[in-house]
Parts: C-alpha cells; structure tokens; sequence
C-alpha cells in the first residue's frame, strides 16, 4: 500500500477548535501532529486552526480558511494538508478538488506510520486489515482523483475505471479484508496456544501513550534489549520477559503506545496485541511528567484502557522522565489560576498522593532515579 515515504516532502497542519479550548492546547495537540508527521517523514511548521464549534460537513474548515491555505500551500509547493482529525471520504475529496494538494488526515497519517514501523508479519497483518478498511469507503474517491490525473474529460484514457470498476475494487478489498482476519484468527490462535503454556506465573503489562519510555523501562527492569527511540510508536508488537524480583519471578510485557484520537480500525485489528493488557493481573502506567500534556494523555490512556477492557484492574501509576522535568514558577499578578504546570515535582508527588487511591511512583528509567523503590513496590503489590 501506498506510503508517505519521499524525505523532502512538506506539509502544513490544520486544526478545528472549539471555542471552549484554549490557543495553548490546540498548539500542543498540533505539536503532537507535526511530531508524529516527523515520524512520518515529512517535514513543516506552518499551522492553519479555525475556532468553529462544528467542522464544516462539506470542506471540514470554512471556504475563506480553506482559500487561505490554498494560497500558502500554491505558494510554497507543499506536499501534503495534514488534518488533525479523521474527515469523511466526501470532506477529503472536496479538499483535494479544491485545493489541488493531497489531502491526509489524522488516521491516515497514524495507520501510514503503523505501515512503516511494522516489523513483523503479525504486526503487519494487523496493520495492512485497519489499512483495507480505512480504504473501503474512501475507494470513490480515489477513482475521482485518479480521472482528474489523466487529463479530465474525452479521449480514451477517459473510459478508465467508472462505476463497474469500483464495484471490482470493492470486491477485491473485501476479500482481502476477510483473507486478512483468517489469517489473524490463525495466529490468534497460536498465540492463545502459547500464552496458555507458560504457566501460572503473575502478568505484568506496561501500558501508557506512546513516547513515555515504556520500552526503556521494560530494558530496564528485564535487562532486555527492546528498541526503544524518540519517536512515536516505536514498538508495535508486545514483547513478554520473565522478571524475577527478590525470588518472585513475574512476567513483563511492553506493548504498542497509545495515543490521541488512535484510529479504531487500529484498536480492532490490534485487539490481540492487547490481549497481553486485558489478560494482566497488574497494569503499570506509565507516564511522561516532562510532557507539557501529561494530565491529558493520562486521560487518553484510561479512556483506551476501558474500551479494550481493560479499565478495572490494579494500576501502578508510573511518572517516568522526572530527570526532564521543569515547572512553570507561578506569578502572583498573573491573571491566569495556578495550574499543575506550576507545580514543583515535591507539590505534584503530594497533590498526586493525596488525591488518588491508585499507588503512584516517580522515576527516571534513562537515570536508573528511583528503580529500587519501583522494584519493591511491585514485589510488593505482587505478594500482597
Ligand atoms: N529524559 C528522559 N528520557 C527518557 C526516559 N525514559 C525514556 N526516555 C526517552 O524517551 C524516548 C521514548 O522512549 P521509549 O522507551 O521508546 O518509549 P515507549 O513508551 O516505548 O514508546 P513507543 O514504543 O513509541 O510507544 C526515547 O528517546 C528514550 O530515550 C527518562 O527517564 N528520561
Ligand atoms: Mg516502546
């Protein structure tokens, strides 16, 4: 399937914002899409956000936005118009007609990252099922596109694929939709096999938005040598390791990242992958303190968490990169409340304590800050 893969490429990012979140949320949320676009391959800083309480049903932004950006996009030949939210096949169409520049949107963008960093054959499987059926609608408007690239109207190049044609496209990604979940079934199966022979040992799941350090962290406690690295979505299978702590041996598993908005074509066909999650007797969630949107992704990851069935089971609460933390010294004459972003890492460790029931710990896995204590207190949660 077809990949952003050219180096050079360049895109501008867009964002429809309710009138209710601030510029400084947006911006983070589009420092996220330019990052993962980075992870992507393609490169640029220039943002277009619109305050509307809806998208707009036909062209997502409104018309004067959306000539806006033509004129920047006509003016520095940019590659790509990066959506930070999923648009209707017929929104994307409309767009592409419009402004004459590819159009991508936040799945589209995520599932071709998944395509790229996808190493094994399970892992692409899974990937290339969410990829067919993110296509399956849009599959109209691709023929729309493809008879505009061979010069409109007339001729003989123009007969090209019409309806009947489509029908045949539909049909062949259909099919391949179902080979596809056979062969997942079959694997499934397999590994349901082998999770079944390990024994009655306790399971561990690490869990947390992409990025945090959670395969650093798995390196760390099972001196393994998982491939973790600054960007997103490094890891996309589930690695499992057996950790043996003061005599207790326990297994450990590191599995894919969650995200934002993750598309949930992904979420289905990584439902096995997560099977390691929803079959975990403890869940260790981990966090990036140094992230200016921790709070927010913490959310993201609970609310991820639920949908896979996985929302009510015993969680330690890991603030991993305390090394990186920094803080924001509150100004008394500010007009703005004080925040957790002013918190120092000491009034975030006792605010965090003393409001949640969940245990929580604060460490730098890159540091090896605070490891011991990690150590013991999953001994301790383990036995008890
Ligand atoms: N400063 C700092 N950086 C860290 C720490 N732990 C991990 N990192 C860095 O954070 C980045 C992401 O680490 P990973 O371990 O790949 O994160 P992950 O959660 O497995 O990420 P995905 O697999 O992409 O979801 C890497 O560049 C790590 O070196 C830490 O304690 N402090
Ligand atoms: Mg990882």
């Amino acid at each position: 399937m077809e990949e952003i893969k050219d180096k050079n490429e360049t895109a501008v990012f867009v964002a429809v914002s309710p009138g209710i979140q601030s510029d400084r949320q947006v911006n983070e949320y589009l420092d996220e899409l330019v990052f993962l676009a980075t992870t992507a391959g393609v490169t640029g800083e220039k943002r277009f956000i619109q305050h509307l309480d809806h998208a707009n049903s036909r062209t997502f932004v409104g018309p004067g936005k959306l000539e806006e950006i033509k004129q920047y996009v006509q003016e520095n030949e940019i590659t790509y118009i990066i959506f930070d939210d999923e648009l209707s096949p017929s929104q994307m169409r409309n767009i592409e007609k419009e402004v004459g520049c590819q159009v991508v949107d936040r799945t589209g963008l995520i599932l071709d990252i998944f395509a790229q960093r996808a190493q094994t054959a399970y892992a692409k499987t899974q990937v290339e099922l969410a990829q067919y059926q993110y296509l399956l609608p849009r599959l109209t408007g691709m023929w729309t596109h493809l008879e505009r690239q061979r010069g409109g109207k007339g001729g003989l190049n123009m007969r090209g694929p019409g309806e009947s044609q489509l029908e045949i496209d539909r049909r062949i990604v259909l099919d391949k939709i179902k080979k596809l979940k056979l062969q997942l079934g079959k694997i499934d199966r397999q590994m349901i096999s082998q999770r079944s022979n390990r024994g009655a040992l306790k399971r561990v799941a690490l869990v947390g938005y992409t990025n945090v350090g959670k395969s650093t962290l798995m390196n760390q406690l099972a001196k393994s040598d998982v491939f973790a690295e600054n960007k997103l979505f490094a890891t996309l299978d589930t690695t499992v390791r057996k950790v043996v702590i003061d005599n207790t041996p326990f297994l450990l598993s590191d599995t894919v990242g969650f995200i934002r908005k993750l598309p949930t074509q992904l979420i289905e066909s990584f439902k096995s992958t997560l099977d390691e999650v929803r079959e975990a007797d403890l869940l260790l969630h981990v966090v990036d303190i140094s992230h200016p949107g921790f709070e927010d992704q913490i959310n993201v990851v609970n609310k991820t968490l639920l949908e896979i069935g996985a929302g009510n089971k015993p969680c330690l609460m890991i603030f991993n990169k305390i090394d990186a933390y920094t803080f924001e010294e509150y100004d008394e004459f500010s007009l703005e409340e004080r925040t957790s972003r002013n918190f120092t890492l000491e009034e975030f460790k006792n605010s965090w304590m003393s409001k949640e029931n969940s245990p929580s710990i604060f460490i730098s896995a890159r540091d090896r800050i605070n490891l011991d204590e990690l150590r013991a207190t999953l001994l301790r949660m383990l036995t008890q």
